[in-house]
């Protein structure tokens, strides 16, 4: 069996995530890993906290703490809402670790000694006040363009010019609001990406063949563009010290790598940080260094594709070490709200710690991995995600285990009754569902996850129509040994439901698993079938012991999307 390496790109350290960050790299990245478990390979699924840049420290600013506790709270929030929502990482890191700091302390020496780190002088932004030198997003001024009085140092979000700081009128401290501020020499560290562009370019064109459009046309236009040398340190107090040994003068001013230098190296930290947590794991390098044995999967929004399909694989290939490149990036577009942005500061849009006060996580696991936005931008709204959940989880699955098993304990007790040998209708259910069943797989196995979950809700369809085309309630009163074998075969049907399902809907997959066996029995292990066995339905023989689940979906009320439309904001709420 393969070795899967998956990561998901890192969430930012500060704020509640909302769901389109979710939908876009951690939630299918953990479908993908449950699914590459189920089917039998060793896999390691990494994440962590993205916690160095500026915004981590002007979050702690704000919330008058220090960014080392801001940082080490807002990570175990985030943290206890992924385990809310059943995201099974393997490791949950923080790239504010001593193992980030190492490695990316030796990928900078590494580039230096192969020339592609090197000291330049810039011109930038000096607060006398302050006594320190302002990183772009600490300046703030009036933009020259359009006359925003309140454009940053990076960008102007009025008219959205990308901007130099010296450029602003009226420029001040966005952190003390000083003008006293002066644009004065100052050195950092370039990182020549421009020598690496054919070796990039070469790379590319070997790997972005199996990658999907979205991800290839973005790699793309970013090498057609060229690529540039880029600053990677920052004058800031909070990130990675420049090494004192290779830059004295540097780490002297306490210059820090550029967050996104450390950032995509937080996947190697997190899984040293995953290997130093307990001596019985694998070693770190065995997945990273030296790893052709292993094919690396990244997860993320489309926005993280430049620097996952350029600048960290330059740098990868700039140390001339032998370290794991990423094999397939699956990117995604937006998930909206009402058509417009989730808006932190206007606290617009549905926010994961408000998702799980409201409904248990299959809900809105269920229904952004049927609506990923893969090839487009979506749009979330409560009229969509009811109807879905009604439909789809309540009426189609929910339904059908409910009806299933009520009925079978109401005529024949807790047991599964024998009956008639299977016949032509099981034989013909039987092809129909293995037929949907590989194409499931199909779609799992190339991370198509629309058509993935689509596959897999004909399949729950099936259920029902076999049950409504047999209609046991019926046969009954004629030929009980055919209404036993038709209720045997839909218990078997639900078996397999318990199964295949566990990659989208974990906890609902569980309790389907435990109907079959006793409270003090072991339900984690998943029996992923063969397509023989999904022809046979034959897992659960007659006078397996059952229990009947409570319901398994509760339909979401008109008056419930009504609320959540006022309080989370909708459409005549979009500016
Ligand atoms: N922290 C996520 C973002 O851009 C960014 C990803 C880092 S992955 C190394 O929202
Ligand atoms: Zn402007």
């Amino acid at each position: 069996m393969a070795r899967h390496l998956v990561t998901s790109a890192l969430p930012y350290i500060n704020g509640i995530k909302h769901l389109g960050n979710l939908v876009g790299s951690m939630l299918p990245a953990d479908v993908y890993a449950r699914y590459m478990r189920a089917r039998g390979h060793e896999v390691l699924f990494i994440c962590a906290t993205d916690e160095h840049g500026t915004p981590a420290e002007l979050a702690a600013a704000e919330a008058g703490t220090t960014v080392a506790e801001f940082c080490a709270r807002a990570h175990d929030t985030q943290k206890q809402i992924y385990d809310g929502f059943g995201l099974s990482f393997d490791y949950f890191g923080r790239t504010s670790s001593p193992q980030n700091a190492e490695i990316t302390q030796h990928f900078a020496r590494k580039l230096h000694e192969h020339g592609f780190l090197e000291e330049r002088s810039a011109r930038q932004v000096y607060s006398v006040a302050d006594g320190r030198f302002l990183p772009d997003r600490y300046v703030v001024g009036t933009c020259p363009h359009c006359a925003y009085e309140r454009a940053r140092g990076d960008q102007c979000e009025n008219c959205t010019r990308l901007l130099d700081p010296t450029d602003l009128v009226d420029p001040r401290s966005a952190i003390s609001g000083t003008t006293d501020l002066e644009v004065r020499e100052t050195a950092h560290l370039y990182f020549r990406q421009s020598a690496l562009q054919n070796e990039i370019q070469a790379w590319i064109d070997a790997v972005a063949g199996e990658w999907p459009h979205l991800t290839v046309s973005i790699a793309r236009k970013w090498l057609a563009e060229g690529l540039h040398d880029r600053a990677v340190t920052r004058d800031l107090d909070w990130g990675v010290p420049v090494p004192a040994d290779v830059w004295p003068e540097l780490a002297a001013q306490g210059k820090v790598f550029y967050v996104w230098f450390d950032a995509p190296l937080g996947y190697l930290a997190a899984t040293k940080e995953w290997s130093d947590a307990d001596p019985r794991r694998a070693d770190w390098k065995s997945w990273w260094f030296d790893a052709e044995d292993v094919r690396y999967t990244e997860f993320m929004g489309k926005d993280n594709v430049p620097f996952h399909s350029v600048m960290f694989p330059a740098m990868q290939l700039g140390v001339r070490e032998p370290w794991k490149m990423v094999d397939y990036i699956k990117s995604f577009n937006w998930l909206n709200y009402y058509g417009g942005k989730f808006s932190t500061s206007q606290h617009r849009g549905v926010f994961t710690d408000d998702a799980l006060e409201l409904l248990p996580a299959d809900y809105w696991r269920y229904f952004m991995i049927a609506n990923a936005p893969e090839s487009d931008d979506v749009s979330f709204t409560w009229e969509l995600f009811a109807g879905q959940v009604n439909k789809d989880l309540a009426d189609v699955l929910g339904n059908f285990v409910n009806r299933v098993l009520t009925f079978i304990a109401k005529r024949f007790g807790d047991a599964l009754p024998a009956g008639a040998a299977p016949g032509d209708a099981e034989r013909e259910l039987g092809g129909r569902l293995v037929e949907l069943f590989e194409r499931y797989e199909n779609h799992l196995d190339r991370i198509e996850l629309r058509k993935a979950t689509a596959v897999l809700r004909a399949m729950w369809s099936l259920g029902n129509e076999y049950i409504d085309d047999k209609a046991p309630w019926t046969q009954l009163k004629t030929d009980p040994e055919a209404a036993a074998l038709t209720l045997r075969t839909a218990a078997n049907i639900i078996y397999l439901f318990a199964q295949i399902s566990e990659p989208l809907i974990p906890t609902t997959a569980r309790t389907l698993r435990q109907l079959w066996l006793a409270p003090e029995q072991d339900v984690s292990g998943i029996c992923w079938p063969q397509a023989s066995d999904v022809a046979a339905l034959t897992w659960l023989d007659a006078g397996t012991r059952f229990t009947v689940p409570p319901v398994l979906f509760a339909k979401i009320p008109e008056d419930d999307v009504d609320r959540w439309r006022e309080r989370f904001g909708a459409e005549d709420e979009i500016r």
